[in-house]
């Protein structure tokens, strides 16, 4: 890594820039790390990593980094992917419905620059990551709710189709049998995607689609869509997204509470664990529910962590295709 040391106004900070004097000095040394997308500490760039056991979908984002694309179309198809998988039972195609039998989506992406795009409680649409990408960059608006969004979907040209299959359909018929409501902690490793990439520029982009928390009632929206709390991503810093209780993500705002500890200084893995750490704080049942948070920054680096066991991470950089398990809360904060 190359480092060239030079006096700098103190206003300049964040990652890749270390202050090197008193910061109460309006003059000060700074060390700039150049070519930060190309090696930081050994971490080469393209990355991608995604909440769950989702490798399909990471595989595709990653090769979409590998043809030069931006992070931005590496994000989108590597979602669409998920969105597309019937099996997955909650995002997009199949995922499971409301306690009405609606499946209704809410999906947001966000690019290099800070823009956004997100659709809430969208029906009959299988790719709301692309539905929301068309929001961010067709329209003076940043989310679009429900039948307006449907609208716009129909007039931007997607297809309608029934997005739930038959096994989700009968799961819901054995839950009305009982109508016991649960948040589920963790379905099956596959969940929830929030994916967050870098390309080969270093620019980051983040993605997180969903069907929301199954059985839920009509009209709930979760965090997934909202800015701040389901995903942030800012370029100069790097990028977080949740999956799990979307209430107390919500709640916590957390990807960007995560985003602001790194800008601070703190690691993607540091400021994970802070982000659980708060809502652990507030909560006497977590044992109720499952939360988990994955963060990158600037140079590469990534974090994970979760309340519970049983959160999966899947990430590709460098070559190296890591499906591992996140760390997960084991002590007090
Ligand atoms: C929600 N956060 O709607 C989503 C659900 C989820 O893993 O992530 N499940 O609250």
């Amino acid at each position: 890594m190359k480092r060239r040391t030079f006096i700098q106004n103190a206003s300049l900070t964040g990652i890749g820039v270390v202050a090197g004097a008193s910061a109460l000095s309006c003059k000060e040394e700074v060390t700039v790390t150049e070519n930060i997308p190309a090696t930081t500490g050994g971490i080469t760039l393209p990355v991608v990593v995604a909440t769950w056991n989702v490798h399909d979908a990471t595989a595709k984002a990653w090769d979409v980094l590998q043809q030069g694309k931006s992070s931005l179309d590496a994000i989108e198809a590597g979602c669409m992917v998920e969105e597309a998988n019937a099996e997955g039972q909650s995002v997009g195609l199949g995922g499971l419905p409301d306690r009405d039998g609606n499946v209704t989506l809410d999906a947001c992406i966000m690019n290099r620059d800070g823009n956004y795009g997100a659709v809430v409680y969208l029906q009959n649409i299988k790719h709301p990551i692309s539905v929301a990408r068309k929001v961010m960059e067709d329209t003076p608006h940043v989310i679009l709710a429900g039948k307006g969004a449907e609208q716009f979907a129909l007039e931007s040209g997607f297809e309608p189709e029934d997005l739930l299959t038959e096994a989700s359909r009968k799961a819901w018929e054995k839950w009305k049998e009982t109508s016991e409501y649960k948040p589920v902690i963790n379905i099956e490793n596959h969940d929830t995607i929030g994916m967050l990439a870098i390309d080969s520029n270093g620019d980051i982009a983040g993605g997180c689609t969903t069907s929301g928390l199954a059985y839920k009632m009509a009209g709930r929206v979760g965090d997934s869509p909202i800015i701040g709390s389901g995903l942030f991503i800012d370029n100069e810093v790097g990028g977080a997204t949740a999956t799990g209780l979307g209430e107390e993500v919500l709640k916590t705002v957390g990807s960007f509470l995560i985003v602001e500890l790194m800008r601070q200084g703190k690691s993607p893995q540091e400021a994970c664990e802070e982000a659980i750490g708060r809502i652990v704080a507030k909560n006497d049942s977590i044992k109720d529910f499952q939360v988990g948070y994955i963060a990158v920054n600037k140079h590469g680096e990534t974090g994970s962590y979760s309340i519970h066991e049983g959160f999966w991470v899947t990430k590709y950089q460098n070559d190296k295709n890591e499906n591992n398990p996140s760390d997960f809360y084991n002590k007090k904060p």
